[in-house]
């Protein structure tokens, strides 16, 4: 999607601390880290959030989701981490391109604010 950043970080048109990519998912490190370490993984085609998703997206977001554990694996987390996902307006989703937080290396609190 043409004004869409993440679609233009899929695109390589601006770049990212890319952390895994294939064809279907890219993630990467985000500009504003809230943890040591804080990665976003998207799929590389335009869904604006988990509310968009539709029935045939199952493949793709079961991929990107198996893919996530081996992210983590890659980057240490092994005492754990965090996925998030923020949808809409009260769920505080900025950027309006599906993405997954995995936030780790740090001791997370419950509940989140
Ligand atoms: P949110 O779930 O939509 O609120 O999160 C958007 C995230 O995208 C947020 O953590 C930003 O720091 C991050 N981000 C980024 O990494 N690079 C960008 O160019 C932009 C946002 I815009």
């Amino acid at each position: 999607m043409a004004d869409c950043i993440f679609c233009k970080i899929a695109d390589k048109d601006i770049p990212s601390k890319t952390v895994y990519e294939d064809d279907e998912i890219i993630a990467f490190h985000d500009l504003e880290p809230q943890a040591p370490v804080h990665v976003l993984i998207i799929p590389k085609k335009h869904i604006a959030s988990l509310d968009d998703l539709a029935d045939d997206d199952g493949e793709l977001i079961a991929h990107l989701m198996l893919k996530i554990k081996e992210i983590a694996k890659d980057l240490n987390l092994e005492k754990g981490y965090r996925l998030v996902n923020n949808c809409g307006e009260d769920g505080l989703q900025t950027v309006k391109h599906l993405h997954f937080h995995l936030l780790g290396k740090r001791k997370m609190t419950w509940p989140p604010g």
